[in-house]
This record gives structure tokens, sequence and C-alpha cells, in this order.
């Protein structure tokens, strides 16, 4: 289906309000900003609540600076395809916030007695003495809404970043950032603060700590946030036996991003005995950092409890359904020659990218395909601008022995979507290798086994 035909079905389902249904890797969303992901499961589905970046316009939003008016909330069942339940808030529904404050950014959301409680930040309307910052609370009975937002901001909190943890005793914390981290314990009725707000110690003091996010793992808590020590943003962690502290500076959980991305905010969650790093960067819009994308990749623990170090993938997390449009380009690896991943339209970067390939054996793996599903009529199919010549091979797991598919590309210089018959049919999760058997250029969208 042609991305043309998949943006009028997306903004079409948004009329009728059906919510659009995303294949993706990383960056999970693409067909909009997103940022500050905020993860949550419930009742064994993933949840996001992120910040929502738009461009500013003249009189919406402060040119060269964040820009955010409302807030989408996302959903997965395997993390690799991504339902848009649409706009959950906006900030002329907020009665406390200014309406032309633009200023929505990082958010949480939490599940308490049948609930769903979600926080956010936003310029607080008028002249008053509580100009700034201030974080509010919107409730609902569903995680994807509707959302009602109380009608005044929570009381004795000035800041942004929210985050709620519950602790295993039901005593709901909330923290936030305002120069430091602050942290305070949370009412049963989970809109009030039931202590007085509280600087976290000793997180590192120098430069710039906000995107608080604290889980318990075996008694210990973490409290996970986003710090300048160099230039830019990276994630750190510090641990405590209390939420509240004192906590102990453990380490890094990712360095500075790679693209340059100032910003890093993210959150972790453990689904099916697997811990997953939610954060953003700025895959869509390289040289503009406040327009970022969000990703997903996997997190793992040292016995002793320290967190190994993440690195950054395009490939994300999740199993790929072999029907669906495997993108090349998001791969696990790739041949250091040969190989070269460009956006397919620089004036259109929700079009995505595309990998190219002009040497012979030059190739990309990818990881985890699922083709259990795949009927015994199914074909390769392959969406390629190819001179005449190329060839390219598939193979499972390890680019020898027989391929599961040879093709010969006929030769186009427009997008075309081909179909070829596969040589040997295969069940199961495989990582797939593509390779360049001719060295003729050719330049791949997506493939898929319908
Ligand atoms: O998205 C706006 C701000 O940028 C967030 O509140 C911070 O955490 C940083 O990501």
């Amino acid at each position: 289906m042609s991305k043309y035909l998949l943006t009028a079905l997306a903004a079409l389902s948004a009329l009728i309000l059906l919510p659009t249904v995303i294949a993706a890797q990383n960056p999970l969303i693409t067909d909009q900003y997103t940022a500050d992901p905020s993860a949550r499961v419930f009742n064994g589905r993933v949840y996001i609540y992120p910040s929502h970046d738009i461009k500013a316009q003249p009189g919406k939003g402060r040119p060269g600076w964040f820009c955010m008016e409302d807030y989408h909330v996302f959903s997965s069942a395997d993390m690799t395809q991504w339902t848009d339940h649409g706009v959950i808030l906006n900030q002329t529904q907020v009665p406390w916030a200014d309406p032309a404050g633009y200023a929505m950014w990082a958010p949480d959301c939490v599940a308490r007695n049948g609930k769903y409680y979600f926080y956010f930040p936003a310029t607080v309307k008028g002249d008053g003495p509580r100009k700034g910052f201030g974080i509010g609370v919107a409730v609902a009975d569903q995680p994807y809404g509707p959302f009602k937002p109380q009608a005044e901001a929570i009381k004795g909190v000035h800041g942004i970043d929210p985050n709620v943890f519950i602790d295993k005793d039901g005593q709901a914390y909330l923290y936030w950032s305002q120069g430091n981290i602050y942290g305070a314990k949370l009412k049963e009725n989970m809109l009030e603060l039931d202590s007085e707000p509280k600087i976290l110690s000793a997180l590192p003091e120098k430069g710039l700590k906000e995107g608080p996010y604290l889980f318990e793992r075996k008694g210990v808590y973490y409290m996970t946030y986003p710090h300048v020590e160099n230039k830019i943003e990276r994630l750190e962690y510090a641990t405590a036996t209390d939420p509240l502290g004192p906590f102990t500076i453990k380490g890094v959980i990712m360095d500075e991003s790679p693209n340059g991305c100032w910003t890093v905010h993210h959150s972790i969650i453990l689904l099916k005995d697997q811990w997953y790093l939610f954060y953003h960067d700025k895959d869509l819009s390289p040289n503009f950092d406040k327009n970022r994308s969000i990703r997903a990749d996997s997190l793992f623990f040292n016995a002793d409890g320290t967190i190994r170090k993440v690195t950054p993938t395009l490939r994300g997390v999740g199993i790929t359904q072999a029907s669906a449009h495997i993108q090349l380009d998001r791969y696990s690896a790739i041949s250091p020659q040969g190989t070269n991943v460009q956006f397919i339209d620089t004036a259109d970067r929700f079009k995505g990218w595309k990998v190219a390939f002009d040497q012979k054996g030059a190739w990309v793996r990818y990881n985890k395909v699922d083709l259990s599903k795949t009927p015994s009529s199914a074909k390769l199919t392959i969406n390629a601008i190819a001179a005449d010549g190329a060839v390219i091979s598939i193979y499972a797991d390890k680019p020898i022995g027989q391929p599961i598919a040879r093709v010969k590309l006929s030769g186009s210089s427009n997008w075309k979507v081909r179909e070829h018959a596969l040589t040997k049919k295969l069940k199961g999760v495989h990582d797939l290798f593509v390779m360049s058997d001719t060295g003729t250029p050719v330049q791949i969208d997506w493939i898929s086994f319908k």
C-alpha cells in the first residue's frame, strides 16, 4: 500500500475517531514528533504517554524552542505495532493552564483503583504568584481516556516532568524537577501532596538534571534521570532503600546521543521478564532537536543489581511479523561498505528511510522476524528502486547456503512493489540477511512476506 494511501487512511480513521496503527522499530512513531516517553503496562498492554512536539507557527509557540499543545497516547501488545489513540488532552481543556502556553511538557500516567491518573506540566494562566510551571492531573476510566482535568494544579508543586511511583505498601510518591529533583508523598486520592516536597539527595550537584523516573527492583529503589555531565544530557541513575532517598549515584544508563540531541527523557518498564528503556532522540528532525522521536531498547541488569549501559539501536525491540513492512533501514547490523541509509524524501521525513546497496556482497541484517503465520503460498514483496541487473538474496540466520529467495529486480527509477516466489519455506522466528549479489545499485524501502 502506498505511503499516500496509508496517510489518507490515517486521516480518515482520525476523522471517524478510529485509532491509527503504526508499525515501527526505532523511532517507534513515524507520522508525528513524540518525546519524553512515559511507558506503562496496563492489563498486559504497553501504553506510552509522550510529549507531542510540533513546529511553532506565527503566534503559536516560541520559534526555536519546545512547542507542545496536546498529548496523544499510544499502545501496543507486541511493541512493534503501535495504536495511536489520538489526542487525550489539549492545553485549552485545562482550566488552570495558559491556553496559549504551548508548554505541555513531559507527562506520566499511573493506574489506581480502576482509575487512570495522568500527570502533566503546563504553564499557569494569568500573572498570579504561581506563574511558571504547575503540574496537573487528569483522570480517566480507561488508559486511553477520555481524561478529565482537575480544576486546579497540584498545590505545593512548581516544576516540570512529573513522575509517579506507587510502592508495594500502596503509598504513592510524586517526583518532579525544577533545577533539583523533588519528591513528596501523594494522598490516597492521587491528587494532593501528603508531605512537604523534599529535594532528593545526593544526586549530582553540578549540571542540569530533570526527568525523574523511579522504579523498584528487588527492594532497591532506582532513581533514573537525564543529567548534563558534559554538554548534553545523558541518562544516569542512583539507588536507595527508601523512595525518597538518600540516593547513592551508581552510573550511566545511556551515554549522550550520538546525534547530538540535547535532551533524553526516558522511562523504564518490565514486561514478561524483560526490562525496556524508552527514550527519545531526533531521528525525524536531524537539524532541530526540539522535534523529537521516541525509541525503545532492551535493558539488562548485572547480578549485583547495577544496570548495563544501553547502546541505542535502530532495530529497537519486539518480533516483527513477516507480513509487516520490514524496514531494512532499521537494521540490527550492516556491512561497513556498500550500504547507505537515507531519508526517502528530505522534504517529508515522515516518509521514513531507505537502504541503498551498491557493492557486491553488501548486506543488512534484520533480527527477529516471525514467519510462523506465513502461508505456503506466500511471496516475497519488495518495494524498491533498482537498476537493471540488480540481484539480491535473502537468507535466514546466516548468509550462507540456500537463500529464502534470490531475486532479479526489474529496473525502475521510481518506487515499485514487486512480488517474487520464495525458494525456501520457513517457519518460526529468524534473523534475515539481505545481500546484494551483483553490486548493481538498488534501494529498498521495505520487504514483506505475504
Ligand atoms: O519536552 C520538554 C522538556 O525537555 C522535558 O520536560 C524535559 O524532560 C526535556 O525532555
